[in-house]
Protein backbone atom coordinates (compact mmCIF):
# COMPACT_ATOMS: atom_id res chain seq x y z
CA UNK A 1 0.00 0.00 0.00
CA UNK A 2 3.08 1.95 0.86
CA UNK A 3 4.38 1.89 -2.65
CA UNK A 4 0.77 2.64 -4.09
CA UNK A 5 0.83 6.28 -1.98
CA UNK A 6 3.83 6.74 -2.70
CA UNK A 7 2.82 6.41 -7.13
CA UNK A 8 0.13 8.38 -6.42
CA UNK A 9 2.13 11.03 -4.92
CA UNK A 10 4.80 11.21 -8.14
CA UNK A 11 1.39 11.34 -10.28
CA UNK A 12 0.23 14.09 -8.17
CA UNK A 13 2.83 16.20 -8.17
CA UNK A 14 3.13 16.04 -11.85
CA UNK A 15 0.12 17.17 -12.73
CA UNK A 16 -0.30 20.15 -9.84
CA UNK A 17 3.10 21.48 -9.34
CA UNK A 18 4.53 23.40 -6.28
CA UNK A 19 4.23 26.79 -8.54
CA UNK A 20 4.00 29.64 -7.27
CA UNK A 21 -0.12 29.67 -7.00
CA UNK A 22 -0.68 26.53 -5.26
CA UNK A 23 0.82 24.11 -2.59
CA UNK A 24 -1.38 21.78 -1.18
CA UNK A 25 -2.08 19.55 2.16
CA UNK A 26 -3.34 15.96 2.08
CA UNK A 27 -5.15 14.59 4.49
CA UNK A 28 -6.08 11.03 4.63
CA UNK A 29 -9.53 10.05 6.07
CA UNK A 30 -9.07 6.23 6.28
CA UNK A 31 -7.73 4.61 9.21
CA UNK A 32 -4.93 2.82 7.16
CA UNK A 33 -2.64 5.54 7.04
CA UNK A 34 1.37 4.52 7.53
CA UNK A 35 3.07 5.60 9.78
CA UNK A 36 6.14 7.39 7.65
CA UNK A 37 5.50 7.53 3.74
CA UNK A 38 7.84 6.21 2.12
CA UNK A 39 9.50 8.39 -1.41
CA UNK A 40 8.29 7.66 -4.24
CA UNK A 41 10.50 5.54 -6.44
CA UNK A 42 11.15 4.94 -9.55
CA UNK A 43 8.45 2.55 -11.31
CA UNK A 44 10.32 -0.90 -12.68
CA UNK A 45 10.86 -1.14 -16.31
CA UNK A 46 7.58 -3.18 -18.28
CA UNK A 47 9.18 -6.63 -18.95
CA UNK A 48 10.02 -6.71 -22.51
CA UNK A 49 7.96 -10.30 -22.73
CA UNK A 50 4.44 -9.02 -23.44
CA UNK A 51 2.93 -12.73 -22.33
CA UNK A 52 4.74 -11.41 -18.70
CA UNK A 53 1.52 -9.88 -16.44
CA UNK A 54 2.62 -6.78 -14.29
CA UNK A 55 2.83 -7.62 -10.54
CA UNK A 56 1.42 -4.51 -9.35
CA UNK A 57 -1.58 -3.00 -11.02
CA UNK A 58 -1.30 0.95 -11.09
CA UNK A 59 -4.36 2.69 -9.58
CA UNK A 60 -5.47 5.62 -11.49
CA UNK A 61 -6.44 8.01 -9.57
CA UNK A 62 -9.96 9.94 -9.96
CA UNK A 63 -10.37 13.52 -9.63
CA UNK A 64 -14.63 13.10 -8.30
CA UNK A 65 -15.18 16.73 -7.68
CA UNK A 66 -13.80 20.37 -7.94
CA UNK A 67 -15.50 22.03 -5.19
CA UNK A 68 -16.34 25.83 -5.48
CA UNK A 69 -12.98 27.66 -6.26
CA UNK A 70 -10.73 24.20 -7.18
CA UNK A 71 -8.86 24.95 -4.12
CA UNK A 72 -10.82 21.88 -2.52
CA UNK A 73 -10.28 18.18 -4.12
CA UNK A 74 -11.28 14.66 -2.87
CA UNK A 75 -9.64 11.64 -4.40
CA UNK A 76 -10.26 8.31 -4.42
CA UNK A 77 -8.58 5.62 -4.94
CA UNK A 78 -9.43 1.97 -4.46
CA UNK A 79 -9.24 1.22 -0.81
CA UNK A 80 -8.10 5.16 0.31
CA UNK A 81 -10.26 8.08 0.19
CA UNK A 82 -7.75 11.26 0.14
CA UNK A 83 -9.09 15.19 0.63
CA UNK A 84 -6.90 17.69 -0.73
CA UNK A 85 -7.18 21.40 0.17
CA UNK A 86 -5.13 24.57 -1.01
CA UNK A 87 -4.63 27.81 -0.66
CA UNK A 88 -4.38 29.80 -3.68
CA UNK A 89 -2.74 33.02 -4.04
CA UNK A 90 -4.26 34.09 -7.11
CA UNK A 91 -7.40 33.69 -5.14
CA UNK A 92 -5.66 35.86 -2.47
CA UNK A 93 -5.46 38.51 -5.44
CA UNK A 94 -8.60 38.03 -7.30
CA UNK A 95 -10.38 38.35 -2.92
CA UNK A 96 -7.74 41.96 -2.69
CA UNK A 97 -8.88 43.16 -5.76
CA UNK A 98 -12.87 42.20 -5.26
CA UNK A 99 -12.19 44.48 -1.69
CA UNK A 100 -10.62 47.11 -3.37
CA UNK A 101 -13.20 47.71 -6.35
CA UNK A 102 -15.64 47.31 -3.07
CA UNK A 103 -14.40 50.39 -1.28
CA UNK A 104 -14.35 52.19 -5.46
CA UNK A 105 -17.71 51.40 -5.24
CA UNK A 106 -18.49 52.54 -1.75
CA UNK A 107 -17.19 55.43 -2.80
CA UNK A 108 -19.13 55.86 -5.67
CA UNK A 109 -21.90 54.90 -3.82
CA UNK A 110 -21.64 57.78 -1.33
CA UNK A 111 -20.60 59.89 -4.46
CA UNK A 112 -23.92 58.85 -5.55
CA UNK A 113 -26.06 59.85 -2.16
CA UNK A 114 -24.20 63.28 -2.31
CA UNK A 115 -25.30 64.03 -5.86
CA UNK A 116 -29.00 62.84 -4.92
CA UNK A 117 -29.41 65.52 -2.52
CA UNK A 118 -27.71 68.09 -4.71
CA UNK A 119 -30.72 66.86 -7.13
CA UNK A 120 -33.70 66.97 -4.48
CA UNK A 121 -32.20 70.36 -3.48
CA UNK A 122 -32.21 70.98 -7.37
CA UNK A 123 -35.63 70.32 -7.79
CA UNK A 124 -37.27 72.15 -4.83
CA UNK A 125 -35.39 75.19 -6.28
CA UNK A 126 -37.21 74.63 -9.82
CA UNK A 127 -40.64 73.89 -7.75
CA UNK A 128 -39.95 77.08 -6.11
CA UNK A 129 -39.57 78.59 -9.47
CA UNK A 130 -42.63 77.33 -11.01
CA UNK A 131 -44.71 77.95 -8.46
CA UNK A 132 -43.18 81.92 -8.42
CA UNK A 133 -44.16 81.53 -12.52
CA UNK A 134 -47.52 80.55 -12.09
CA UNK A 135 -47.64 83.48 -9.59
CA UNK A 136 -46.18 85.57 -12.25
CA UNK A 137 -47.89 84.19 -15.03
CA UNK A 138 -51.32 84.78 -13.02
CA UNK A 139 -50.43 88.41 -12.19
CA UNK A 140 -49.71 89.30 -15.59
CA UNK A 141 -53.41 87.61 -17.14
CA UNK A 142 -54.63 90.28 -14.35
CA UNK A 143 -52.93 93.08 -15.67
CA UNK A 144 -53.52 92.55 -19.31
CA UNK A 145 -57.24 90.80 -19.03
CA UNK A 146 -58.68 93.07 -22.34
CA UNK A 147 -61.83 93.01 -21.08
CA UNK A 148 -60.84 94.86 -17.65
CA UNK A 149 -58.98 97.23 -20.42
CA UNK A 150 -61.82 97.88 -21.86
CA UNK A 151 -63.62 98.35 -18.36
CA UNK A 152 -60.65 101.14 -18.31
CA UNK A 153 -62.13 102.88 -21.23
CA UNK A 154 -65.56 102.27 -21.24
CA UNK A 155 -66.86 103.94 -18.27
CA UNK A 156 -69.82 101.51 -17.03
CA UNK A 157 -72.92 104.56 -16.92
CA UNK A 158 -74.81 102.92 -14.23
CA UNK A 159 -72.46 102.63 -11.66
CA UNK A 160 -70.88 106.48 -12.14
CA UNK A 161 -70.93 109.21 -9.72
CA UNK A 162 -72.83 112.10 -11.46
CA UNK A 163 -72.01 115.06 -9.14
CA UNK A 164 -72.76 117.94 -11.45
CA UNK A 165 -74.75 120.34 -9.32
CA UNK A 166 -73.07 119.19 -5.95
CA UNK A 167 -69.91 120.97 -4.67
CA UNK A 168 -67.27 122.18 -7.24
CA UNK A 169 -63.54 121.16 -6.95
CA UNK A 170 -60.59 122.73 -8.16
CA UNK A 171 -59.27 119.53 -9.65
CA UNK A 172 -60.17 115.78 -9.70
CA UNK A 173 -57.13 115.13 -7.13
CA UNK A 174 -59.45 116.93 -4.93
CA UNK A 175 -62.57 114.68 -4.81
CA UNK A 176 -62.96 113.05 -1.97
CA UNK A 177 -63.56 109.42 -3.30
CA UNK A 178 -60.26 109.19 -5.48
CA UNK A 179 -60.95 105.90 -5.97
CA UNK A 180 -64.22 106.28 -7.55
CA UNK A 181 -65.20 107.16 -11.31
CA UNK A 182 -67.27 109.86 -12.11
CA UNK A 183 -68.85 113.25 -13.85
CA UNK A 184 -68.05 116.44 -11.35
CA UNK A 185 -67.72 119.68 -11.51
CA UNK A 186 -64.46 121.44 -11.23
CA UNK A 187 -63.63 124.86 -10.97
CA UNK A 188 -59.94 125.54 -10.97
CA UNK A 189 -58.16 128.80 -8.94
CA UNK A 190 -58.43 131.61 -10.93
CA UNK A 191 -60.76 129.96 -13.62
CA UNK A 192 -63.93 132.73 -14.45
CA UNK A 193 -66.20 129.50 -15.25
CA UNK A 194 -66.83 125.78 -13.86
CA UNK A 195 -67.22 122.69 -16.34
CA UNK A 196 -68.19 119.30 -16.03
CA UNK A 197 -65.42 116.83 -16.00
CA UNK A 198 -64.58 112.70 -15.99
CA UNK A 199 -62.41 111.68 -13.02
CA UNK A 200 -60.95 108.86 -12.16
CA UNK A 201 -58.97 107.76 -9.20
CA UNK A 202 -57.59 111.59 -8.65
CA UNK A 203 -57.15 111.99 -12.27
CA UNK A 204 -58.86 114.54 -14.87
CA UNK A 205 -59.31 112.71 -17.86
CA UNK A 206 -59.03 114.80 -21.10
CA UNK A 207 -59.78 112.41 -24.23
CA UNK A 208 -61.34 109.32 -24.48
CA UNK A 209 -61.97 106.88 -27.54
CA UNK A 210 -62.98 103.41 -27.99
CA UNK A 211 -65.91 103.06 -30.39
CA UNK A 212 -65.94 105.98 -32.73
CA UNK A 213 -69.37 106.86 -31.62
CA UNK A 214 -68.21 110.61 -31.46
CA UNK A 215 -66.90 112.01 -34.72
CA UNK A 216 -63.46 114.00 -33.69
CA UNK A 217 -63.79 116.16 -37.02
CA UNK A 218 -64.05 119.13 -35.57
CA UNK A 219 -63.08 122.66 -35.70
CA UNK A 220 -61.07 124.85 -33.68
CA UNK A 221 -63.14 126.74 -31.64
CA UNK A 222 -65.29 123.01 -31.32
CA UNK A 223 -61.08 121.50 -29.47
CA UNK A 224 -61.23 124.81 -27.89
CA UNK A 225 -64.27 124.07 -26.09
CA UNK A 226 -64.80 120.63 -25.87
CA UNK A 227 -66.85 118.21 -27.29
CA UNK A 228 -68.89 114.52 -26.80
CA UNK A 229 -70.06 112.92 -23.95
CA UNK A 230 -68.72 112.61 -20.71
CA UNK A 231 -69.50 109.43 -19.97
CA UNK A 232 -68.72 108.08 -23.20
CA UNK A 233 -66.25 109.42 -26.14
CA UNK A 234 -65.23 113.02 -25.20
CA UNK A 235 -62.43 115.88 -25.91
CA UNK A 236 -62.46 117.81 -22.64
CA UNK A 237 -61.53 121.01 -24.31
CA UNK A 238 -58.39 123.03 -24.55
CA UNK A 239 -59.81 126.17 -22.52
CA UNK A 240 -60.68 123.46 -19.46
CA UNK A 241 -56.83 122.15 -20.03
CA UNK A 242 -55.49 125.28 -19.99
CA UNK A 243 -56.85 126.69 -16.99
CA UNK A 244 -56.81 123.21 -14.87
CA UNK A 245 -52.73 123.37 -15.65
CA UNK A 246 -52.12 127.39 -15.04
CA UNK A 247 -52.08 126.69 -11.64
CA UNK A 248 -48.97 123.95 -11.50
CA UNK A 249 -47.08 121.16 -13.71
CA UNK A 250 -49.15 118.36 -14.01
CA UNK A 251 -48.40 114.89 -15.69
CA UNK A 252 -50.18 113.53 -18.21
CA UNK A 253 -50.86 110.21 -18.62
CA UNK A 254 -51.47 108.52 -21.76
CA UNK A 255 -53.25 104.82 -22.35
CA UNK A 256 -53.62 103.21 -25.89
CA UNK A 257 -54.48 99.61 -27.06
CA UNK A 258 -54.59 97.84 -29.70
CA UNK A 259 -55.67 95.46 -27.65
CA UNK A 260 -51.95 95.62 -26.08
CA UNK A 261 -51.86 98.17 -23.80
CA UNK A 262 -49.12 100.95 -23.91
CA UNK A 263 -49.10 103.58 -21.42
CA UNK A 264 -46.90 106.68 -20.95
CA UNK A 265 -45.95 109.59 -18.64
CA UNK A 266 -44.90 113.16 -19.05
CA UNK A 267 -44.30 115.28 -15.78
CA UNK A 268 -43.91 118.84 -17.23
CA UNK A 269 -47.59 118.69 -19.32
CA UNK A 270 -49.33 122.34 -19.53
CA UNK A 271 -51.40 123.79 -22.31
CA UNK A 272 -51.03 127.54 -23.34
CA UNK A 273 -53.83 129.38 -23.92
CA UNK A 274 -55.85 130.40 -27.00
CA UNK A 275 -53.39 133.74 -27.70
CA UNK A 276 -50.39 131.28 -27.93
CA UNK A 277 -52.23 128.15 -30.51
CA UNK A 278 -52.65 125.80 -27.42
CA UNK A 279 -49.18 125.92 -27.03
CA UNK A 280 -47.97 122.30 -25.62
CA UNK A 281 -45.87 121.86 -23.09
CA UNK A 282 -44.75 118.05 -22.30
CA UNK A 283 -41.35 117.13 -21.46
CA UNK A 284 -40.00 113.96 -21.67
CA UNK A 285 -41.39 110.63 -20.80
CA UNK A 286 -40.96 109.53 -17.51
CA UNK A 287 -43.01 105.93 -17.27
CA UNK A 288 -44.83 104.07 -19.92
CA UNK A 289 -44.11 101.36 -22.38
CA UNK A 290 -44.28 103.83 -25.27
CA UNK A 291 -43.20 107.15 -26.11
CA UNK A 292 -45.58 108.73 -28.67
CA UNK A 293 -45.40 112.55 -28.31
CA UNK A 294 -42.43 113.82 -26.54
CA UNK A 295 -41.43 114.49 -29.83
CA UNK A 296 -44.01 117.25 -30.33
CA UNK A 297 -43.11 118.86 -27.37
CA UNK A 298 -43.69 122.90 -27.67
CA UNK A 299 -45.62 122.55 -30.54
CA UNK A 300 -48.96 124.33 -31.32
CA UNK A 301 -51.99 122.72 -31.63
CA UNK A 302 -53.43 122.44 -35.11
CA UNK A 303 -57.02 121.80 -36.96
CA UNK A 304 -57.33 121.96 -40.47
CA UNK A 305 -58.06 125.47 -40.69
CA UNK A 306 -54.72 126.68 -38.40
CA UNK A 307 -52.15 124.89 -39.73
CA UNK A 308 -49.25 124.31 -37.55
CA UNK A 309 -47.25 121.98 -38.14
CA UNK A 310 -44.14 121.51 -39.09
CA UNK A 311 -44.93 119.54 -42.44
CA UNK A 312 -44.65 121.19 -45.65
CA UNK A 313 -48.41 120.04 -46.19
CA UNK A 314 -51.26 119.93 -43.50
CA UNK A 315 -51.76 117.10 -41.25
CA UNK A 316 -55.31 117.94 -39.68
CA UNK A 317 -56.46 118.37 -42.83
CA UNK A 318 -54.77 114.91 -44.22
CA UNK A 319 -56.30 113.12 -40.98
CA UNK A 320 -59.58 115.51 -40.71
CA UNK A 321 -58.21 116.11 -36.96
CA UNK A 322 -57.32 118.49 -34.50
CA UNK A 323 -53.80 117.58 -32.38
CA UNK A 324 -50.38 118.94 -31.92
CA UNK A 325 -47.76 117.83 -34.79
CA UNK A 326 -45.06 117.62 -36.13
CA UNK A 327 -44.36 115.80 -39.03
CA UNK A 328 -47.61 113.97 -38.44
CA UNK A 329 -47.08 111.60 -36.36
CA UNK A 330 -49.23 110.21 -33.40
CA UNK A 331 -52.22 111.16 -33.33
CA UNK A 332 -55.27 110.40 -31.01
CA UNK A 333 -58.04 112.53 -32.69
CA UNK A 334 -58.14 111.51 -36.25
CA UNK A 335 -61.10 109.43 -37.55
CA UNK A 336 -61.62 106.10 -35.67
CA UNK A 337 -62.18 102.67 -37.29
CA UNK A 338 -62.34 98.98 -35.76
CA UNK A 339 -59.28 97.44 -36.90
CA UNK A 340 -57.06 100.61 -35.37
CA UNK A 341 -56.78 104.10 -37.20
CA UNK A 342 -56.12 105.85 -34.20
CA UNK A 343 -52.03 106.79 -33.98
CA UNK A 344 -49.29 106.64 -31.12
CA UNK A 345 -45.85 106.24 -32.08
CA UNK A 346 -45.74 103.49 -34.53
CA UNK A 347 -48.50 101.73 -33.77
CA UNK A 348 -52.32 102.08 -35.13
CA UNK A 349 -54.75 101.81 -32.26
CA UNK A 350 -58.47 101.55 -31.78
CA UNK A 351 -58.46 102.81 -27.67
CA UNK A 352 -57.34 106.10 -25.83
CA UNK A 353 -57.17 107.19 -22.78
CA UNK A 354 -55.84 110.76 -21.77
CA UNK A 355 -55.70 111.97 -18.32
CA UNK A 356 -53.61 114.65 -15.67
CA UNK A 357 -53.07 114.97 -12.12
CA UNK A 358 -51.23 117.67 -10.75
CA UNK A 359 -47.90 117.37 -9.51
CA1 LIG B 1 -47.88 122.43 -42.32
Amino acid sequence: MAEVLALICGVWAQEFPDDEYYYYDYEETTTARPKKAPKPKKQPKAPKATTEAPTTPIPTPEKESFIADECSYTLTIPGRELQGACKSMLLDTTVHDLKVELEVLKHANHQLKDDLQKYKAKAEEISDFYDEMQTLTKTWKEIVHWPNIDSKFQPDNESLARLVDGPQYKDCSEVPNKKGKGIYKLRPDDSPWAFNAFCEDGWTVIQRRFDGSVDFAKRWSEFGNGFGDLAGEFWLGLENVHSLTQSGKYTLRVEVANPKLYTAEYPDFSVAGEDDFYRLSLGNMTKGTLDGMSNVDGQKFSTPAYDNDNWNQNCAQYFASGFWYDNCGSDLNTRWCERGCLRWANKYITKSLMKIKKN
